[in-house]
């Protein structure tokens, strides 16, 4: 009989030494984390000019981070979900699996991902204009222009906005992990911002298999192997089974 796609996923996965996947905010969207874009999406209610770029904290830093501090207190509540636990079990699987992910809600490494690469940064980390000194900051009752502890700088979120660049070597361990890997699974992502959106034709030119989860088609889905519509919660278990 004809495997059905997600068996036929399940197997690539299964048959795979080196796995990479490339996650993006749906993934997290089960566990009450709005995405980006769509009808729910963070942009249908903001602009992100407004708040994403470095010109917009420049202008209005109290206003920025409001909007992070409204985003930190919502994600503080959420917990993993069933897809962010299958990626955990499936980096335990494979030889060498490598999870990047856009998410800046730190929700992977909650769910025991251990060889993870945040592309945009972390929500949990701040990082002082002044002096660079970058640490982990999890308090919910941040002042409005929070001071950096080492030399009272005004801190900034530790994410990436529109118009910067990403980490260099946290960009190159990502291409080299798509450019590397035999198996790709892309979920949760509507692939629009590059370069990250960029990494699944890396892995697809580099002769790997690739698998897209996604609630409905992106600008990947002509160029994936196979394309399992549905919800990432329910899909990534059953690619375990
Ligand atoms: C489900 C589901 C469920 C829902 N199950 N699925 C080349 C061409 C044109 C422009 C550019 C280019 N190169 C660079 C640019 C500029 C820009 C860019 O890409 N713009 C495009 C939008 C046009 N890129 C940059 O500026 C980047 N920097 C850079 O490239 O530097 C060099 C440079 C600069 C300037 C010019 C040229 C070069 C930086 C990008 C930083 C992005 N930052 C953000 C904010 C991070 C901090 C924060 O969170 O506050 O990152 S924006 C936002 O988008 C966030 C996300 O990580 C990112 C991607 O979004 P994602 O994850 O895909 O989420 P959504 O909401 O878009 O999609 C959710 C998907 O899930 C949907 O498809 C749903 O269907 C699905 N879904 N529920 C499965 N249950």
């Amino acid at each position: 009989m004809q495997p059905t796609p997600i068996q036929a996923a399940a197997q690539r996965l299964a048959q795979a030494q080196k796995v990479a996947v490339l996650t993006g905010a749906g993934i997290s969207a089960e566990s009450g984390v709005p995405t980006f874009r769509g009808a729910d999406g963070l942009w249908e209610q903001y602009r992100p000019e407004d708040l994403a770029t470095p010109q917009a904290f420049a202008r209005d830093p109290e206003l920025v981070w409001r909007w992070y501090q409204w985003r930190r207190e919502l994600i503080s509540r959420c917990a993993p979900n069933p897809a962010h636990r299958a990626l955990k079990d499936l980096e335990y699987r494979a030889e060498a699996f490598t999870l990047i992910t856009q998410n800046v809600d730190g929700l992977h490494r909650l769910a025991g991902s251990r060889n993870l690469l945040e592309v945009h940064g972390n929500l949990w980390m701040v990082r002082c204009t002044a002096c660079g000194a970058l640490y982990e900051e999890r308090s919910l009752e941040l002042s409005p222009r929070p001071a950096c502890r080492e030399c009272g700088g005004l801190l900034r979120p530790h994410v990436v906005w529109f118009g910067e660049s990403l980490d260099g070597r946290i960009l190159d361990a990502a291409w080299r992990a798509a450019a590397g890997c035999q198996v790709m699974l892309v979920v949760g992502t509507s692939a629009v911002v590059q370069p990250a959106a960029g990494l699944a034709s890396v892995a697809k030119q580099a002769g790997a298999f690739v698998i897209e989860v996604n609630l409905e088609p992106t600008p990947n889905s002509r160029e994936v192997d196979l394309s399992l519509m549905g919800k990432a919660g329910e899909i990534l278990p059953q690619l375990l089974a």
